[in-house]
C-alpha cells in the first residue's frame, strides 16, 4: 500500500475576491487554472507548505486560515487539501513567477468565469460555499 501525500491548495482570499492561478506546467495542465500551492515535504505540516508555496510561486506573504472540508484525488499518489488563506498586511502583490502565467481575482460572480483544473472543480465548489460565493 503506498502512502498518500497531501498537495495543498490556497483559497486565497482578498476582499471578497479569489485568487485563480493559470498553470503554465506541466503541458498536461497548461492553460488551466487552480488554486495555488504544492506538495507537503516530509516532516511540514500543510499550513507550513502553504505559506512556503505561496512565497515560491507568488512571492508573497500569506497565512493559512482554515481546512476546507474534503479531500480531493489527484494523481496517485497524491490528494488535494484546501486552506483558505489570507495576504499579510504589506505582502507584496501576487505575481506569477513559477508555474503560473497569469493570475485573476475573481469576484463573487466571476468564479466559474476561468477553467478551473477538473482536479480543482469540488474543493472550488466548497470555497465558494464557504465564502458565499
Ligand atoms: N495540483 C492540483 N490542483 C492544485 C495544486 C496546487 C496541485 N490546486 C496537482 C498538480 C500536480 C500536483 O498536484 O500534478 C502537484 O502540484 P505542484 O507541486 O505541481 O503545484
Ligand atoms: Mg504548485
Amino acid at each position: 500500500m503506498s502512502e498518500r501525500i497531501v498537495v495543498v491548495g490556497a483559497a486565497l482570499l482578498d476582499a471578497g475576491r479569489l485568487l485563480a492561478a493559470r498553470r503554465s506546467a506541466p503541458p498536461e495542465l497548461a492553460g488551466r487554472w487552480e488554486l495555488p500551492g504544492g506538495k507537503v515535504e516530509p516532516g511540514e505540516t500543510p499550513e507550513h507548505a502553504l505559506v512556503r508555496e505561496l512565497r515560491e510561486e507568488l512571492g508573497v506573504e500569506a497565512e493559512a486560515l482554515t481546512r476546507v472540508p474534503g479531500e480531493w484525488p489527484l494523481r496517485e499518489p497524491y490528494v488535494l487539501q484546501v486552506w483558505t488563506a489570507r495576504l499579510h498586511p504589506g505582502s507584496p502583490t501576487p505575481k506569477p513567477l513559477q508555474d503560473h502565467d497569469e493570475l485573476r481575482w475573481l469576484a463573487p460572480d466571476e468564479i466559474w468565469h476561468v477553467n478551473w483544473l477538473d482536479q480543482d472543480v469540488p474543493a472550488v465548489r466548497e470555497v465558494a460555499a464557504l465564502v458565499g460565493h
